[in-house]
């Protein structure tokens, strides 16, 4: 039976003009395309606290999908992170893309602390590291729009009564290679964005990030 795989990604934001994850979530897709056993539709959910928690009630809600995977980057890493926990909590120095800035806000008033990803984050980062791939497991996806998105698939999820391998994944900025070498891309680290504020910015090459992606669906889809 062909399982039906959620991608979701972003747009621009402050201090990143363009979003690597759109680029990913269709690699990712190309790769998976000659797989039967998976279909993957990719979607883009704003970067707005409010908005990005509506258009994923919708998603879920329409494409009913069997597992759902999201994307984001978080500049000034230099490995793909497979975040373990979604805390609820919005708080971040930024504005999200409506002009909307929180500090220290619950996420959902009465809904619990924080939600473990539930695709197999650590057997598939011991078997990407164990062949040389840049990937990391990472405990805090921050406390942006980013983490917003991870908490609120699991919070839907499990309103909705279904218990689907959901989670979220950070990429690192990336090397662009379809677009001319004088094309102006910002990256500027944000903390509250799981960024990593430093002289330079990291990247890894758009092909090696969508590789790592793919593999962790891969490695989703044996345990479902
Ligand atoms: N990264 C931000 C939001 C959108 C994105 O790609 C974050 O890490 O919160």
């Amino acid at each position: 039976m062909t399982k039906t795989l959620l991608i979701t990604y972003f747009g621009p934001f402050p201090g990143v003009s363009v979003n690597p994850s759109g680029v990913t979530a269709r690699q990712v897709a190309d790769v998976l395309a000659d797989e039967s056993a998976v279909q993957v539709v990719t979607r883009e959910i704003p970067v707005s606290y409010a908005g990005s928690s509506e258009a994923l009630r919708e998603m879920l809600t329409d494409i009913r999908p069997d597992a759902v995977l999201s994307l984001g980057v978080a500049v000034g890493r230099d490995k793909v992170s497979f975040e373990k926990v979604a805390i609820n909590l919005d708080s971040a120095d930024i504005e999200d893309n409506d002009g909307v800035v929180r500090v220290d806000e619950a996420i959902a008033p009465e809904g619990r602390e924080a939600y473990f990803s539930t695709l197999p984050v650590r057997a598939s980062y011991e078997r990407l590291r164990g062949v040389g791939l840049p990937v990391e497991i990472s405990y805090t996806a921050g406390t942006y729009v980013c983490n917003h998105v991870f908490y609120e698939a699991h919070r839907i999820l499990e309103r909705q009564g279904r218990r689907i391998p959901a989670g979220f994944v950070h990429i690192p900025a990336t090397q662009v290679d379809h677009e001319p070498s004088d094309a102006q891309t910002t990256f500027t680290a944000h903390t509250d964005a799981g960024g990593v504020e430093s002289e330079s910015v990291p990247t890894l090459p758009e092909a090696v990030v969508a590789r790592i992606v793919a593999e962790l669906v891969r490695d989703t889809l044996k345990v479902m």
